[in-house]
């Protein structure tokens, strides 16, 4: 597979469509299967039926609003595909739950729509949907997070290298504590999903052969309420004295494990080093206050290189099938030069 890396601002030359009013509906839907509900909103591009007609209606599935960076991944697709751009969006947030969100996905291939943008909760799963909506001639295009289908049922996906990221992490984890005796517990992301086992096995690539042990590693969903509770059950278990560095898959949970930290009288980034993957403007600032110790960047703002996918999957035009996006990463130095610039 060919990587091809794309700044993020790069894409964003989509044709402005211009229209007159544009109505906004937030509904409720209900997955027969599981009973849960999810949010949906549409916001449709008005004018008559003559600019009606030129407007490409999308399904996005977005995972949820489990963090900062999922606000920022958000904000970023819901500008992108908006009715100054030519779309009618379909907006659904699956909670984080992948029944639901392949459920959200059936629903838009029944409304017909032009094209389904997916951010997938969980890599596996997904090939009878996607062969449903293939039948059904609609392209998808994944964003963010990647899936363990054949990738003959989807168009394109763009999203960054979360292996890459563990591996970066995992190298500044081995190149400051390496060398001393090193207790580390790993707050997990979702899982199942691409970041959590992508990242796990880069940062454990990384470290391999160096002092540092992996004493506990659970999940916390990638939430900080998560972080927090699995960080209060490490220090339970082990006692602030029996942890010296938290390896959290994001920044929410790292700053969940702060909480937990200075609730049990530690000092985290001291007595406990965090080190994080995301650099939301949070963690960016827990960074700069030396809570945090380093931080791996995983860029949100990827609306308008899905955006111009869609555009050029319906055109009929030639797409990769991956799209990488570079990330940089902080220490507190680093941090403190960019933390007022940085979009997100
Ligand atoms: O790191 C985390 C979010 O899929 C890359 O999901 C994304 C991850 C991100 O909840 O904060």
């Amino acid at each position: 597979m060919k990587k091809r890396f794309l700044s993020t601002f790069a894409l964003a030359g989509v044709a402005a469509l211009t229209m007159a009013g544009c109505t906004t509906e937030t509904g409720t839907t209900t997955d027969d299967s599981t009973g849960e509900s999810t949010e949906e909103t549409t916001t449709e591009a008005g004018g008559g039926d003559e600019a009606a007609s030129d407007v490409i209606t999308v399904g996005f599935a977005q995972t949820g609003a489990e963090s900062g960076w999922r606000s920022a991944n958000t904000e970023s697709m819901q500008a992108a595909f908006s009715e100054e751009n030519g779309f009618e969006l379909i907006f659904n947030a699956a909670d984080n739950d992948p029944a639901a969100q392949i459920s959200a996905v059936r629903n838009f291939i029944n409304q017909g729509v032009d094209a389904i943008v997916i951010a997938p909760v969980v890599e596996d799963g997904w090939d009878d949907v996607l062969q449903e909506a293939a039948s059904a001639e609609i392209p998808v295009i994944l964003e963010d997070r990647t899936v363990s289908a054949s990738e003959d049922l989807y168009s394109s996906w763009v999203g960054l290298d979360f292996e890459a990221e563990g591996v970066k992490a995992g190298e500044w984890a081995a190149e400051q504590y390496g060398d001393t005796e090193t207790k580390m517990v790993v707050l997990e992301g979702t899982t199942g999903s691409a970041p959590a086992n992508d990242r796990a096995a880069g940062f454990s690539s990384a470290i391999e052969g160096t002092m540092i042990e992996t004493i506990d590693s659970q999940t916390g969903d990638f939430t900080r309420d998560g972080g927090k509770s699995v960080m209060e059950g490490y220090i339970a278990n082990y006692g602030v004295d029996g942890i010296d560095l938290v390896f959290a898959h994001n920044d929410d949970m790292g700053l969940g494990a702060i909480e937990a930290i200075e609730a049990a009288g530690a000092v985290p980034g001291e007595d406990i080093k965090i080190i994080t993957i995301d650099a939301v403007k949070d963690g960016m600032q827990a960074l700069v206050d030396g809570k945090i110790n380093y931080i791996v960047e995983c860029n949100p703002l990827l609306g308008d290189q899905a955006a111009d996918l869609v555009k050029k999957v319906l055109a009929g035009e030639e797409v990769d099938k991956a799209y990488y996006v570079e990330d940089q990463a902080f220490d507190q130095a680093a941090a403190a030069e960019v933390i007022d610039s940085r979009p997100y």
